[in-house]
């Protein structure tokens, strides 16, 4: 693991990917800092009541990995994945009508912040539960090694999750049948509240996935490049049929665990760890580097920035005007093919 922020690898300067790629790495993660700060404003006016845990400073993990995948690979998610939904082609409007709890949101309004999906970009779901996604990531990958379509799964999830047994039976079967998953754990550092040296005994998660038979790295979660190059390799290996793939992301979350706050008046952390962290803002040292390449300009950075600003005010529009679910169908999507599941 590199702790510094450190320059895209030489491969990237020399067979750079073409500039319309670098230009969508660099307006996915905007997206996501804008949705999940609007969001966090709007959590505070308390228009937004669903519990949110936001994204904001992971931004480079969701985008490098989605720029791996396919449209129709898979993603499984968290309770915090505003960002991959964003990142894998999720539509803004649903997702923010989806805070607001309304009709029109990506889950009909019934899911809230932790529950997101998407089918026609592979979102098949993000989840509350901790490590609840990774047996069913795992289930998807063997149909699809089964039905030989090619399409990798890939499965987000934090540095908690390696602490829950079923990611270790998951990993397991994952690696024992050779099957096209790619487990990425963000490690920002944190459980809840808890630090990861509080935690374990050693900072080993990459180790742990490699005894399990999973191919094992550790990147700066914090470098675009350095993600997508992961990501890459472990998308060619899973599509390919060499099997799991574990990336570690070393990351940082701006704000606390769950909510607009930063807690760092609770004593859970300092204000000097999250000012280094914030120093090392994944958009401002990647639009940075684009610029310094002559890739784009700083007023090209600063235009993007308005064209995204004002995409996420239309949602927040959408969602506002959007009607609430209709009472009379609470029952609906509860049951496949109950009596009143007429979809
Ligand atoms: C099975 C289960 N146990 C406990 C919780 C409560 N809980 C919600 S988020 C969370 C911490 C997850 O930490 P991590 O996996 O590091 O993800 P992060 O929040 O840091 O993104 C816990 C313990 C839960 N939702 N589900
Ligand atoms: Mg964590």
């Amino acid at each position: 693991m590199n702790n510094c922020l450190c320059p895209p690898p030489p491969e990237f300067r020399i067979n750079r990917i073409d500039d319309s790629k670098l230009k969508w790495l660099l307006l996915t993660m905007m997206r996501i800092r804008e949705f999940e700060e609007r969001v966090a404003e709007l959590v505070i006016e308390k228009k937004i009541i669903t519990p949110c845990h936001l994204y904001t400073g992971q931004e480079a993990v969701a985008s490098g990995v989605c720029h791996a995948l396919r449209k129709d690979d898979y993603l499984f998610g968290t309770h915090r994945s505003h960002g991959h939904y964003i990142a894998k082609g999720g539509d803004l409007k649903a997702a923010m009508a989806e805070m607001f709890g309304r009709a029109t949101g990506c889950s009909k309004g019934r899911g809230g912040s932790m529950h997101l999906v998407a089918p026609e970009v592979g979102i098949l779901g993000t989840s509350s539960i901790v490590a609840g996604s990774l047996p069913i990531a795992v289930g998807t990958a063997l149909a699809e090694s089964i039905r030989g379509t090619g399409r990798v799964t890939a499965v987000f999830h934090g540095d908690g999750v390696p602490e829950e047994g079923i990611w270790h039976e998951s990993a397991n079967l994952a690696a024992l049948k050779r099957l096209p998953v790619i487990f990425i754990c963000e490690n920002n550092l944190y459980c809840t509240h808890m630090a990861l040296d509080k935690r374990r005994v050693h900072d080993n998660l990459h180790r742990v996935a490699k005894e399990h038979g999973l191919e094992s790295v550790v990147v700066d979660g914090n470098n675009v490049p350095d993600v997508y190059y992961a990501a890459r390799d472990a998308v060619n290996r899973a599509r390919e049929g060499y099997g799991p793939s574990f990336i570690e992301c070393r990351t940082y979350r701006w704000r606390g665990h769950v909510g607009p706050n930063y807690d760092v008046d609770l004593g859970l952390r300092n204000q000097d760890e999250l000012d280094a962290w914030v120093a090392r803002c994944p958009i401002k040292h990647f639009a940075g580097f684009l610029v310094s390449i002559g890739i784009l300009s700083k007023n090209d950075v600063e235009e993007m920035q308005r064209g995204v600003s004002f995409e996420i005010e239309e949602a927040v529009s959408f969602a506002v005007s959007s009607p609430f679910p209709d009472p009379a169908d609470l029952t609906r999507y509860v049951f496949k093919g109950g009596a009143s599941n007429d979809d």
